[in-house]
């Protein structure tokens, strides 16, 4: 007896036929952002090959330049997506500026969407064969059609975002989006180079069972995520009760990953190492609001400690933000402590 086996392109087309009016670029959109991954998973696939075939920084036996990962997935992105007629402007945490879209065709000029990515999250982990993810959200854009797009186009809040989505490259690669109409995962099936669907309809489970934070920091992190953490390990608690288990990969694709399936909470509170001048760690555009358009899908919910992530409005691409993402009882319970503690 077979399951019915349904290939990612299947399942978007059938989401697209709920919309009449959809002229299909969208779901091309979705298309060339899955080739992408496909591309970017058989590069990280040969990453532990790279002492025999050669590192990044080194000459290959053609005589051009090993690429870095991150390096290699970012102009992957940007490649997929220039010349498509779909996107008007890019924008990635690898560079400093947006990515205009201006092909030697200017009738490609006008792509209506606006494709936002982190390449490769977490690369730091690669060297030591640790999962690894690729973060992407798309908006519509909002400057007039016809001409490249703009800063502005990729400046929106949140809640203004067509689709998240992210991909895992873990002991198989997966890769889950949601357009607003549930959060959808797919395996990639290696040998046949497609992506299927093996988690439809993902909802976070009702009892979280994972924390998730790098604790090293937490003497840094203001007295209400302090008493938040305690609260978690169970410390909060008259009686002696054991609090969630801790789970940390430091890679966020990867722990996000596993509270949404299993159930938990990941947070990244900012540092008050020097409190006239609190930072965070992650990235609003390329991290935390595509993350938490998905948690809000699933739902889950995601705060920067005092409002939704969804709510922020970006005033600058590379903007940090601190992060409470995952079940949303202890999202809020984190805000209702940072509401009295700061
Ligand atoms: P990156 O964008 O430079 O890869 O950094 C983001 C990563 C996340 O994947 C992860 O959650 C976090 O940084 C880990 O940070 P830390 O090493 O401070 O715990
Ligand atoms: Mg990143």
């Amino acid at each position: 007896m077979f399951s019915k086996i349904i290939t990612m392109e299947q399942h978007i087309l059938e989401q697209e036929r709920v919309y009449p009016e959809a002229t299909g670029t969208f779901t091309n959109l979705l298309y060339d952002i899955a080739l992408a991954a496909k591309i970017i998973s058989r590069e990280i696939r040969r990453a532990g090959l790279g002492n025999i075939l050669g590192e990044a920084g080194t000459v290959n036996v053609q005589g051009e330049e090993q690429m870095r990962l991150d390096v290699f997935a970012n102009e992957t992105f940007i490649r997929m997506n220039s010349y498509t007629g779909r996107v008007g402007v890019m924008a990635t945490e690898e560079l400093e500026s947006i990515v205009s879209i201006v092909p030697d065709n200017p009738a490609m000029a006008g792509g209506k969407y606006v494709l936002i990515f982190d390449p490769v999250d977490g690369s730091s982990n690669i060297a030591a064969n640790v999962s690894v993810g690729t973060i992407f959200s798309i908006y519509r854009r909002k400057s007039p059609l016809g001409a490249p797009g703009t800063v502005e186009d990729c400046l929106q809040p949140g809640r203004d975002m067509a689709a998240a989505g992210y991909v895992l490259y873990g002991s198989s690669t997966m890769l889950v989006y949601t357009a607003g109409n549930g959060v959808h995962g797919f395996t990639l099936e290696p040998s046949l180079g497609e992506f299927l669907l093996s988690h439809p309809a993902i909802c976070m489970p009702a009892l979280p069972r994972y924390s998730s934070a790098n604790v090293s920091y937490e003497r840094l992190w203001s007295p209400g995520a302090q008493r938040f953490h305690r609260y978690l390990q169970g410390m909060e608690s008259e009686k002696p009760v054991v609090g969630l288990s801790a789970r940390y990969v430091g890679s966020l694709v990867a722990d996000f990953h596993r509270n949404l399936l299993n159930g938990g909470i990941f947070y990244y509170p900012s540092s008050y190492a020097n409190p006239v001048n609190p930072r965070a760690k992650l990235r609003l555009l390329y991290e935390a609001a595509p993350l938490g358009y998905i948690a809000h899908h699933a739902g889950g919910y995601a705060s920067d400690g005092t409002r939704s992530i969804l709510d922020i409005v970006p005033t600058e691409l590379h903007q940090r933000t601190a992060l409470f993402i995952g079940d949303r009882g202890l999202v809020q319970k984190a805000e209702g402590y940072i509401h009295d503690l700061g």
